[in-house]
């Protein structure tokens, strides 16, 4: 295991101001230290590029700040790819989620058929045509299968998108219309609050494991701070109620971690600014120790 920590300082997916300093909090919190204290080298392997403010305007009421999402997500891609290559586990801290639209094109290029285990209270499966806020964070998962305005599908080249059938929602509670329209055209398999209450977390974990094993090559895991539960995270732009609490964050962190499929890991929406102190990235810091904990002790075992 050779982690390349890359961070993602930007905010233009979403209006809040605060996400651009996710990294520099997680960071803060000591995340140099814990990938130290796993083994790792206390280094950051690369950062994506973030236009400034002033040249990044809103335009596109339904598509806002596209430029600065073009041109982050683009570099990322470039970054993801790199490290992938270099036989490394991107490890990736943000920044809005629509991050993961290079994060998804970069991995894709060099793994085509990619899973995606997308932790998250929202399906980010809007595109232009139906999301309520013209915010890109809504959009990634629409951009990655091929949907949405066409800077952003094109970006890593116009190769096969995600598959529908290659991607797993845990802890969804919050769709909008048009999303559960094309979880339901597409068949995407979804793992609610509900079901997660009524089967456990253990035991979906196990299926969702296993059923991306069975047709995609490695999959990564996506993990949006507001997927748990909004007692947990104050500094995170849009928590919805009745979310995942941390024993069954951690399951799903080491379901991930047992797999020598899992390739890439990252972790979105950390904003300082939403809460006094710093919790919501010493949550996420200790999130990725875990997460690091357990992929060690899994490869030791082996
Ligand atoms: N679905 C809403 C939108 O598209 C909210 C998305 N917000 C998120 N997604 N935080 O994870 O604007
Ligand atoms: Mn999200
Ligand atoms: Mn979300
Ligand atoms: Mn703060």
């Amino acid at each position: 295991m050779n982690i390349a920590y890359i961070s993602v300082p930007y905010r233009y997916g979403q209006g809040k101001p605060g996400t651009e300093q996710g990294p520099a909090a997680v960071e803060q919190a000591g995340l140099l230290e814990t990938l130290a204290a796993n083994g790792q080298e206390a280094v950051r392997y690369g950062e994506a590029a973030v236009l400034s403010e002033d040249a990044v305007r809103e335009e596109d009421p339904q598509l806002k700040r596209l430029e600065g999402v073009v041109h982050t997500t683009n570099d990322l891609h470039l970054l993801v790819r790199e490290a992938l290559t270099e036989q490394r586990f991107p490890l990736l801290v943000g920044g809005d989620h629509s991050m993961a639209i290079g994060t998804i094109a970069g991995m894709r290029q060099v793994v085509p058929r990619l899973g995606v285990i997308w932790f998250d209270a929202h399906g980010d499966l809007n595109t232009p045509e139906t999301s309520p806020s013209g915010n890109i964070h809504g959009m990634p998962l629409a951009v990655a299968l091929g949907e949405g305005h066409q800077r952003l599908t094109e970006i890593g080249g116009d190769g096969v998108k995600l598959q529908p059938e290659h991607l797993v929602f845990i802890g969804l509670r919050d769709v909008d219309a048009g999303e559960q329209e094309l979880i339901d055209r597409l068949g995407i398999r979804v793992y609610d609050m509900e079901a997660i209450r009524t089967r456990g977390m253990d035991a979906i974990m196990k299926e969702a494991v296993a059923y991306l094993k069975e047709t995609t090559d490695a999959f990564y895991l996506s993990f949006d701070m507001d997927g748990l539960d909004p007692s947990l995270v104050e500094g995170t732009g849009t928590r919805v109620a009745d979310g995942i609490m941390l024993d069954d964050a951690k399951t799903v962190l080491r379901h991930c971690a047992e797999q020598d499929e899992f390739i890439a890991a990252e972790f979105v929406e950390v904003n300082p600014l939403l809460e006094e102190g710093n919790g919501t990235a010493i949550l996420a810091n200790d999130l990725i120790g875990n997460l690091l904990q357990y992929m060690r002790t899994h490869r030791l075992v082996k």
